[in-house]
């Protein structure tokens, strides 16, 4: 038996299957297809442990699929724009490019390392110019059908990065990349209109039973359909006389049009519009203008969330609520956003802990209008007979539905989001013309400029003539110019070869748009570049799109659970309202590969120094290893400590799956012949052990649950043993050993790739590739053994063990227990019995 070579075996494996160009796709092929797809990586430096885990798993699944028949489609490429690279190009005074093509070589050469089955003539760099050309010309489509505009609005601006950062980006009022303080700018900025695909974005999360159930409330959470009404309030001031002109009606959204009653005073945003105007000249003014100042450091999200100290000020006008007629105080908050709803709160501190959290700091009347039945106050309220209650002393506000109190003809009326008493609130509110039914979503349009260098630049032109025009497609692509002195502080608003242009409508100087896009455009579409990478004419073509699209199984990070994930989906969508496509959905399968930690359970990272690189087990161990290793020691969704021990474990496995083949071998014959009938009981065990192990394979795989499968692959390496050790060679069945010898390597090809191809040509001497060959036939039924040994308990003891056929029914069971056991249960009378097929039977006696 040779000897293992695990770094000749790879070398040799690596440079072959290069040659061969084996994992090329082929796109006429009339074969089912199979589109596997690991999340593209961000080339920030070499490979890590998580990249290793991501694609390591997407292999495994390439592998197997191809070796089930399918014609599979597994491509890679790079995320490459985006601000690390400008960053570090600043720092070691270097050029953005280079230090990003270096860092994708890098990683490029790791992959191959690892034996990624990847069709490299498929490979896509999103700061390529054949690339992102198509990206400028996808905007320049979306700005035709309207769903670009530019919009001027508040938005966060971070001084030292210099760039406008979204929501998400801005922790406690700082930036999260450098920390300094972030700023609200009113900016005209460019906007994507997904808002426009809410509905639709929401609706088909049901098309989407492959995907984790917490990443799809995540998106519905993101996405956040609220249904409820827009209610009519009239601006007054102290005495209640109605202030006239367009700031006469303020309308409010609520989910809960029930509390109208219990609504005792009246909130508007910091950014609300002609906020200030209100208290211009007044008392009021400097405390309101302190609120609005406060608010500009804190994010929206942060504000939204409520969690921060509320601040607010009176503003010393009032509204009359359209329902009660009460005459309530206007204040501002910074609790209520300005671009949620309509940016103004009717406040309902019983029924709002938000409110109730604010009435108590300022001091405002909490006026209980709903109760549950239980309630001290219940039976005075319940039928406005007894004393009113204009104020409680209650530690917090309630939340939960009851019943209405205290609402004029609305009492008695159960209260809540969809309740009776909301539905009669909003009907009569509809016939009165002050309300209506409305629908919000929080999802808001996605801000896609940037300041920023590296980037896919904005197809644009600004003439003082024409206004802001499209670059006409035939000048398409607008090339980043790759020569910047980042070094010295340059922007692209500062380069004159590149702004400078003349307008392609009236031919006048005109200067071109500096801002680049958000880099989550260049990747909501890469994957349908890889279904026809080389087109010149087109994105891709319709058919290259239909033949592969959408991808059945995608693997990355839970990060991306929101926003790369919204955003794909989006993408796709609009696309094939355009034509280009005819899918909904682009993912059909989700999985999300839990996190490799350090021994000690803490995340690796480069400043704790914990960092295992992968390089440390390929080299000593190979690259099989490494692979087996990473699948084995947890299923993919969960995150694991690392442990070198699995590494051992591992490597020991792959040297006895190769001393087992080799042996097998020995006495091989011709599989064909193989004769079930003549199998005895050593033989015939290994036989069904086969059969059971490439049934759970095939399954386990499907699912992604490849420790479990391997697993079976042991259980059968294993059996192999116990049969070569129980047979002396002359007398094994020449076509089992064979058979099983292809088994092995048959399965554990798609995880240890390098070792198996190596026994497939040397030990059992086959031509071809062990990938172009068939995945091994089975026959689940095969796998049951003819009878089984169940454990007998007798009032949950254990009392004895019995054969039984494999698959008797209850009653069968319960018959050969109770003989197994007859003088436990002497004299007394079977109750009951629980029977776990093929495991055991517990039986209850009196
Ligand atoms: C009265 C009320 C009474 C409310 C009550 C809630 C409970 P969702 O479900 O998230 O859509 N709201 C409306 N616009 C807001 C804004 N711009 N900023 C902050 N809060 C805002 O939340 C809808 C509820 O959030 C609305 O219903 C409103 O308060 C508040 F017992 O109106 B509600
Ligand atoms: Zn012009």
């Amino acid at each position: 038996i040779p000897a293992y070579d695990a770094q000749a075996i790879e070398t040799k494996w690596m440079k072959s299957w290069e040659e061969q160009n084996l994992f090329a796709v082929d796109t006429d092929s009339t074969k089912p297809k199979k589109y596997v797809l690991e999340m593209f990586p961000y080339p920030s430096g070499d490979l890590h442990m998580g990249h290793a885990r991501n694609y390591t798993i997407g292999d495994a699944m390439a592998r197997q699929a191809r070796m089930r028949g399918f014609d599979v489609l597994h491509p890679i490429g790079f995320d490459a724009f985006g601000l690390p690279a400008e960053n570090a190009a600043i720092k070691h005074n270097t050029q953005a490019a280079a230090w990003t093509y270096k860092n994708m070589d890098q990683a490029l050469a790791t992959m191959k390392r690892m034996g990624f089955s990847y069709d490299m003539d498929r490979l896509v760099k999103t700061c390529s110019p054949d690339y992102y050309r198509w990206g400028q010309w996808i905007f320049e489509k979306l700005w035709e059908r309207g769903l670009v505009y530019r919009k001027k609005n508040p938005v966060n601006w971070c001084p030292k990065c210099e760039t406008v950062l979204a929501n998400e980006q801005v922790t406690e009022g700082r930036c999260w990349r450098c920390d300094s303080e972030v700023e609200k700018r009113d900016l005209e900025q460019w906007y994507i209109k997904i808002t426009e695909y809410a509905q639709e974005l929401l609706d088909d999360l049901e098309k989407l039973p492959g995907w984790p159930e917490r990443v799809k409330q995540m998106q519905a959470n993101w996405i956040g359909r609220s249904e409820g009404a827009e209610v009519d309030f009239t601006l007054c001031d102290v005495d209640g006389n109605p202030i006239a002109g367009d700031e006469g009606k303020i309308t409010v959204f609520t989910t809960r049009a029930d509390t109208l009653y219990g609504n005792t005073f009246f909130l508007l945003a910091p950014e609300y519009k002609g906020l200030m105007e209100l208290v211009e000249g007044t008392e009021y003014e400097a405390a309101v203008r302190e609120v609005v100042e406060g608010a500009k450091h804190i994010s929206a999200v942060e504000r939204a969330q409520g969690t921060l100290e509320k601040h607010g000020a009176f503003t010393g006008r009032y509204v009359i609520n359209p329902v009660s007629g009460a005459k309530v105080p206007v204040w501002v908050a910074d609790y209520v956003i300005s671009d949620y709803g309509t940016g103004a709160v009717m406040a309902v501190p019983c029924g709002d802990a938000r409110d109730f959290e604010f009435a108590k700091k300022y001091d405002l009347p909490i006026v209980p209008i709903i109760l549950s039945e239980d309630d001290p106050l219940f039976e005075q309220l319940k039928d406005e007979q007894g004393t009113r209650i204009t104020s409680v002393d209650w530690e917090e506000a309630l939340t939960c539905e009851g019943v209405l109190v205290q609402s004029g003809k609305y009492t008695g009326m159960t209260g809540g989001k969809h309740s009776e008493g909301e539905a009669a609130i909003v009907a009569d509110l509809e016939a009165a013309g002050t309300g209506r039914r409305s629908v919000q979503y929080r999802l808001r349009d996605w801000l896609i400029s940037r300041q920023r260098y590296w980037g896919n630049p904005i197809p644009a032109i600004h003439c003082e003539h024409c206004g802001i025009v499209p670059v006409p497609e035939d000048q398409l692509p607008v090339t980043l110019p790759e020569n910047l002195d980042l070094g010295a502080g340059e922007t692209l608003a500062e380069c004159r070869e590149f702004y400078e242009t003349t307008c392609p409508v009236c031919g006048a100087p005109a200067r071109r748009e500096t801002d680049t896009m958000d880099t989550f455009t260049c990747s909501s579409w890469y994957y349908l570049r890889y279904t026809d990478p080389h087109n010149t004419e087109l994105p891709f073509s319709r058919e290259a799109a239909n033949r592969f699209m959408p991808v059945d199984n995608y693997i990355g990070g839970i990060e991306h659970a929101i926003l790369h994930l919204l955003y794909s989906r989006f993408f796709t969508k609009a696309l094939r309202d355009m034509g280009l496509l005819d899918v909904d959905e682009p993912f059909t399968n989700l999985l999300c590969q839990g996190m490799v930690k350090d021994e000690n359970g803490d995340t690796m990272s480069k400043s704790k120094g914990n960092v295992v690189p992968p390089s440390s087990v390929i080299e000593p161990f190979g690259a099989d290893t490494m692979r087996l290793a990473i699948l084995f020691i947890a299923p993919p969704e969960k995150d694991f400590d690392w442990d070198p021990n699995a590494v051992e474990g591992a490597n020991r496995f792959i040297k006895r799956a190769w001393r087992t083949v080799w042996q097998l071998v020995q006495t091989a014959g011709d599989a064909s012949m193989l004769d079930k009938a003549s199998l005895f009981k050593p033989a015939l065990e290994l036989y069904r052990e086969r059969h059971r192990t490439l049934a759970k394979c095939t399954e386990d795989f499907d699912r992604g649950q490849f420790n479990t499968a391997i697993s079976a692959m042991m259980e059968l390496v294993n059996a192999a043993n116990a049969y070569l050790n129980a047979v002396p060679a002359d007398e094994r069945d020449a076509a089992l050993t064979a058979l099983v010898a292809t088994d092995i390597v048959s399965v554990l090809a798609p995880i240890c790739p390098f070792v198996c191809e190596e026994l497939w040509h040397e030990a059992l001497g086959r031509e071809g590739s062990v990938y172009t060959a068939p995945w091994p036939e089975f026959d689940a039924a095969e796998a049951a053994a003819d009878e089984v040994e169940i454990a007998v308990q007798v009032l949950g003891k254990m009392r004895a063990r019995v054969m039984v056929p494999a698959n008797a029914d209850a009653a069968t069971m319960q018959a050969a227990a109770e003989q197994a056991v007859a003088k436990h249960i002497e004299g007394k009378t079977v109750v009951k019995a629980i029977c776990v097929p093929g495991k055991l039977v517990n039986l209850v006696v009196k």
